[in-house]
């Protein structure tokens, strides 16, 4: 069978030809109108962007290339023993757009260990860092460092002609994903366990081994991890991290430059930080109350004096969702099948009952619903994995998942620089006085 890297090929030129069609016939269709609002709050609501992996209902959550995500927990293949979906699976699905076999979960997981060797510079890089440092800053250092094996940018150096950008993309690609788990697990262990390195273990997939170099073995972790890296791998092509990977991308820097990008827009508290927000606001409860499990009556208090101190209830509201995010859900009912009576865990569903009506009482707040930074810490806390400040590059291994497969679809698209206008104030006033 032919291998990941010629049937992406194949397929990308299917849809390059589509898409060459459809613009030929319908280029000048409108899609959509924009508002002066709409300009001036974050871009809301204007589609602007195209990105094949994964899409996003407002009311029912992303679907990746058409599968919701207890879909995916049915059909993707699994770890022998596991229930929950293999990461690699989610990746060929995206990327390739069709679900994958055994064979082919199995390809992945063995071309990822092969491309996994991580140069000691790398190491250097992080080491240099002062160890409190925050982790997101160690791993963009790192991902910086890791440019020097870019393929991408050897390659464009000497030469490469445009049609060969989605092959060098391709590899840096596969070898960033391959890498990203051995320089976090450096930066978790360093950070916070003496230093006290775990090597690889080849007989494990990408999300167990992961597990396995942050020094967890407990099986029902690995599972974890495998949900965890398959449910925060994409949400469509706006987010702030996707968008900045895409954006930096169509400037033609390599896949590691447009990761660190990225990665730095995911470190940003309404975005990926907000995972280890959630848990800090949690605990920060539990102790100015003095009890473990706080009552309704006590999170009601605490959610209205977060606001009242103008501040966000961090892991609620979404910029498009418009109801709970199906990967609560998921994290929601992972909670239920292996730790019900973990108080931490009822806290956060306790939160959950909670905190919608407040909000949607203030009548300004889109969406009152949780997102999925409102339920992860409380898993983690539980395996012992309490380091919240370490949240956030755990979204970002998965994260890369997505956005890197996005990039390989952006140079096999022969998609351009991206330079939307921008416009001033007193530009806004004259086009308001010509009315
Ligand atoms: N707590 C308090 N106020 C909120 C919240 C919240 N959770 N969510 C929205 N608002 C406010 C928002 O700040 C804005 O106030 P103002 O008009 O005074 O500026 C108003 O409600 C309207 O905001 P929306 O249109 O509902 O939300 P928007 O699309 O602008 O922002 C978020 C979306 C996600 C940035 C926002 O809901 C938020 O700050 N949530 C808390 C942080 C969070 O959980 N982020 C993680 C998102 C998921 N991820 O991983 O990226
Ligand atoms: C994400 O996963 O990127 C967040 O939910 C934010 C978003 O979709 O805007």
């Amino acid at each position: 069978m032919a291998n990941t890297k010629e049937r992406f090929k194949e397929k990308a030129d299917g849809v390059a030809a589509e898409i060459k069609d459809i613009l030929k016939e319908h280029g000048s269709k409108k899609i959509g109108e924009v508002t002066l609002s709409q300009i001036y709050q974050g871009m809301r609501g204007i589609t602007g962007l195209v990105t094949e992996t994964s899409l996003l209902d407002a009311q029912e959550g992303i679907r990746f290339r058409g599968f919701s995500i207890p879909e995916l927990q049915q059909k993707l293949p699994k770890a022998n023993g596991g229930t929950e979906p293999l990461p690699e699976g989610l990746f060929h699905l995206m990327l390739l757009g069709e679900l994958p076999t055994e064979e082919d979960v199995h390809d992945i997981t063995a071309n990822w260990q092969r491309r996994s060797h991580v140069p000691n510079h790398v190491f250097a890089a992080i080491e240099a860092l002062p160890k409190d440092s925050h982790p997101m800053t160690q791993f963009v250092i790192a991902i910086m460092a890791l440019q020097t094996e870019s393929k991408f940018a050897d390659r464009y150096a000497k030469g490469m002609a445009k049609k060969d950008y989605w092959e060098a993309v391709f590899d840096d690609s596969m070898d960033l994903i391959a890498r990203l788990p051995r320089v976090a697990a450096y930066i978790y262990r360093r950070k916070y366990k003496d230093e006290d390195h775990i090597h690889p273990d080849g007989l494990l997939d990408w999300a167990g081994n992961f597990a396995h170099m942050l020094g967890y073995e407990d099986e029902t972790f690995r599972e974890l991890m495998r949900l965890y890296m398959t449910i925060h791998a994409d949400h469509e092509g706006g987010n702030v991290s996707a968008h900045t990977t895409h954006l930096v991308g169509s400037a033609l820097s390599d896949p590691y430059l447009c990761l660190a990008a990225g990665m730095n827009g995911l470190a940003g508290p309404l975005h990926g930080l907000a995972n280890q927000e959630v848990i800090k606001w949690i605990l920060e409860m539990r102790e100015e109350l003095g009890v473990e499990l706080p009552s309704s009556a006590q999170i009601d208090a605490y959610v209205r004096k977060t606001l009242s101190e103008g501040r966000v209830v961090p892991g609620y509201g979404h910029a498009v969702l418009r109801k709970t995010d199906p990967r609560f859900s998921a994290q929601m009912a992972f909670g239920k099948r292996h730790l019900p009576d973990d108080p931490l865990v009822q806290t956060v569903w306790n939160i959950y009952e909670t905190v919608p009506p407040i909000l949607q009482s203030l009548g300004k707040i889109k969406n009152p619903w949780p997102n999925v930074d409102a339920h992860s810490g409380a898993l983690l806390v539980h395996y012992g994995l309490v380091e919240y400040e370490f949240y956030t590059v755990l979204f970002g291994v998965s994260r890369a998942l997505g956005v890197l497969a996005s990039l390989c679809w952006d140079r096999a698209l022969g998609f351009p620089l991206e330079r939307p206008k921008s416009v001033t104030t007193e530009l806004v006033k004259d086009w308001l006085k010509g009315e």
